[in-house]
């Protein structure tokens, strides 16, 4: 399989609001290191660097002054004299009478923003369009033909939606993969999310359209980020009504009753027979992982690869979570390598 991947992910090394502290984040140019060596390790494929794209190639799944806001700013924040990472600290919550975009960056930063997860530094724009320009080389491999792709994609994507970062994600990849597979002329798109968290993004960006099913399974949101996103009876909206799965599942959630909700998710994609399966896939549903509490084990990623070869259509997986630094690699790459056979 084909691994897409970046060096220029490394502009990007986010701080973390953690007890009241401001740390490195979780998210950090570590992950992505520790799972292309594990590609390389493990002799998955080439590894290719993503094409350049115009920035164009992410609306559709964002607006125009989203996309815009992200590519400045770090120059509006410098311009107030900070050189600190900027984060947003005010948001627009149901209950203030303004939902106007405002002009000062210390409002924008909240406008866009649906958490204080995804700081923005020098480097962030940089490494943003990379991650993203990889899933897009990945999409433009599957509308040629391909089986398969690996967009190794850091930072994550599936929490942006579309005008909104947050959840250390900025543009959503995935999205963006599934929105350049339609517009190439794949007439049907599923969107299969693994990640432990509710791909809310992802979901806000398709909800409305009966072109892209959203699958998401994911720690039950009444106690797991992000908390106002992933319930069941999100179903999708006009058109869209019925081409949204929320599969959530509790604490504890270990490899019989994730693989059950798997299967699931596999008679819905079989249903919408669809042209590209795009994969979000973030590993930190494993047993260890820092901020998570499912409880799937290195073998079990094997067998999800297994199970999502099975359903049978062409796929591109794209890097989401995953924070256990040491296991994230072996982790991710056994989906891959279960997904060609090779276990
Ligand atoms: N102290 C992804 O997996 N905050 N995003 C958790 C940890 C947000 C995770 C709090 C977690 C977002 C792509
Ligand atoms: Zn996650």
């Amino acid at each position: 399989m084909l691994t897409i991947y970046s060096s220029d992910h490394r502009l990007h090394h986010g701080v973390e609001l953690k007890d009241g502290v401001v740390s490195e984040s979780f998210e950090k140019p570590a992950r992505a290191e520790t799972v292309l060596a594990q590609v390389m390790a493990t002799g998955l494929g080439d590894v290719i660097a993503p094409k350049s794209y115009d920035r164009s190639a992410y609306i559709g799944a964002h607006s125009e002054r989203y996309v815009e806001f992200l590519a400045t700013a770090w120059s509006e924040w410098m311009e107030t004299g900070r050189t600190c990472q900027a984060l947003p600290l005010v948001w627009p919550v149901s209950g203030l009478p303004s939902h106007e975009l405002p002009q000062f960056i210390d409002g924008k930063l909240g406008f866009f923003s649906m958490d204080a997860g995804s700081p923005i530094n020098a480097g962030t724009w940089g490494a943003v369009c990379a991650s993203a320009n990889s899933a897009l080389t990945g999409a433009d491999r599957l509308s040629t033909g391909s089986r398969a792709a690996f967009a190794l994609c850091r930072p994550p994507g599936h929490h942006a939606g579309r005008e909104y970062m947050g959840g250390y994600c900025y543009l959503n990849n995935a999205a963006i993969a599934a929105q350049r597979c339609i517009e190439q002329g794949a007439k049907r798109v599923v969107v299969l999310d693994v990640d432990f968290h509710h791909g809310n993004g992802t979901q806000e960006i398709f909800y409305d359209r009966s072109d892209v099913l959203f699958i998401s399974l994911h720690g039950d949101p009444a106690v797991s980020f992000p908390y106002f996103s992933g319930y069941a009876d999100e179903r999708g909206v006009g058109a869209g009504e019925g081409f949204n799965l929320n599969l959530g599942l509790p604490k504890g959630t270990a490899m019989t009753e994730y693989e059950a909700a798997l299967r699931l998710a596999g008679s819905a994609i079989a249903r919408h027979a669809p042209d590209a399966l795009v994969v979000s896939l973030g590993v930190d549903t494993f047993e260890h992982d820092p901020i998570s509490h499912f409880r799937l084990r290195t073998p079990d990623y094997l067998r999800i690869g297994a199970t999502i070869a099975r359903f049978g259509f062409p796929a591109l997986f794209v890097m989401e979570g995953g924070y256990m630094v040491d296991e994230i690699g072996i982790n991710a790459v056994n989906v891959l390598l279960g997904f060609e056979g090779k276990v």
